[in-house]
């Protein structure tokens, strides 16, 4: 028997259904010669995402970056959005892509997420809405933030890129805020190559997001906004409808890397697992560890050291956000207004973690970090 190849090992690797189960779908495309512009692969996807998630309404994008701008539009958001530095750049920028300014709040420094108690003080008479991130799929404080949008009467976006799939108690954390977005960019636990979506409360506001997405047609002559182009193929769509199948077993193989990863870690000196999240569900997307600076070697040290063994783990999220050039100079972008995520961004390592990482690397990769000097 041959070896198997365990190297180079990447941060992530994109789960994929046998190909042969996707030859019936594409034949399906090429009978039909329907490509894109909300075929039936389009409406069967949205239509199972809705019953897979338990949420009410949802509009497939071609990413999530395009569905995060079109999110703003859609709820004509405007002046100050409050958000955090501890994301995607996607996050801020879609705010930029509206003429927005991004108000940037520190985060909590057991979730990462958004510091509800930092946010009141963060509110100006410009601010329209909060964008908070249920980074790396843990859900933010979502009675809290809800409750000082009501207060001040502001609207809440949620950039979900990483929490498909998460449920709480009460159901799909994806039902809080006024809108949540989804990424099902290849990176991600759910993809469809490139993806995206809007998940809303009402049939209104899908078939208002509906016509933005579509460069803000009604009909074969009107345009009733100045949309854009954000729909997804009918290629992307099929394979979401294929990966949907999978996914339950993908996300299985993911909890126990991640709960290995947790007992194989937890004695070592500088190493500190972020906490496991309390979700009803939780989807494992990332597994985030923090390397505080009695760690032998350091965050960065760890990181060199594990590409020698071509382990390529990755520090999402470094930089900040508000260090980047377009954002440094906004007075909420200063070290001193986020302590907490300056700390976490230089402390940040995310170990990979995906469906077919096999056991004998992540015990090696746990080997390596447990033995550096
Ligand atoms: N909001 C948040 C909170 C997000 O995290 C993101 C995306 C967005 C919004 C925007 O969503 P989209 O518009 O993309 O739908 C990656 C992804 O490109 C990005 O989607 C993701 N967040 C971010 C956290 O990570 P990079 O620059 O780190 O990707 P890359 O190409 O270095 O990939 C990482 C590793 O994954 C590679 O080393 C190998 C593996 N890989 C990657 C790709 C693309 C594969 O094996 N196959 C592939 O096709 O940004």
């Amino acid at each position: 028997m041959t070896k198997k190849k365990t190297s180079p090992v990447y941060v992530t690797r994109p789960s994929l259904p046998p190909l042969e189960e996707l030859l019936p779908y594409l034949e399906k495309i090429w009978d039909t010669r329907v490509l894109t512009n909300c075929g039936p692969f389009h409406q069967e996807l949205e239509q199972a995402l809705c019953e897979y998630l338990g949420v009410k309404h949802i509009c497939l994008f071609a990413n999530a970056t395009i569905a995060l701008v079109t999110a703003l539009k859609a709820l004509r958001i405007e002046g100050e959005v409050i958000t955090t530095p501890y994301s995607f750049v996607a996050t801020a920028h879609s705010l930029l892509w509206n003429g927005i300014a991004p108000v940037f709040v520190d985060i909590e420094p057991e979730t990462l997420n958004i510091d509800p108690a930092k946010i009141e003080a963060a509110i100006t008479p410009k601010t329209t809405a909060i964008m908070p991130v249920h980074c790396y799929g843990t859900p933010c404080d979502v009675d809290a933030i809800q409750s000082i949008a009501d207060n001040y009467n502001l609207k809440v976006i949620y950039d979900a890129a990483h929490a498909f799939g998460v449920k709480s108690q009460h159901g799909s954390i994806l039902n809080y805020g006024d809108l949540s977005v989804l990424s099902f960019h290849a990176t991600k636990v759910f993809n469809t190559f490139e993806g995206g979506a809007i998940v809303c409360p009402d049939a209104k506001t899908k078939k208002h997001i509906d016509n933005l997405k579509n460069f803000g047609f009604v009909n074969e002559t009107t345009v009733v906004a100045s949309g854009i182009n954000g729909k997804m193929s009918e290629f992307n769509a099929a394979l979401g409808l294929l990966q949907l199948k999978h996914f339950d077993s993908f996300i299985a193989k993911r909890k126990i890397i991640d709960q290995a990863y947790r007992k194989m870690l937890a004695d070592i000196k500088g190493i500190r697992c972020l906490l496991e999240s309390v979700p009803l569900e939780n989807n494992y997307s990332y597994f985030p560890i923090l390397v505080s600076p009695d760690y032998p070697l350091g965050r960065d040290g760890l990181y060199d050291m594990l590409k020698t063994h071509e382990i390529h783990a990755r520090r999402y999220f470094y930089p900040l956000i508000s260090e980047f050039s377009m954002y440094r100079g906004l007075v909420s972008a200063d070290q001193y207004n986020l302590p907490v995520a300056d700390v976490a961004s230089k402390q940040i390592l995310c170990l990979p973690i995906y469906p077919e990482l096999d056991m004998v690397v992540v015990e090696s990769i746990c080997q390596h970090i447990a033995t550096a000097k």
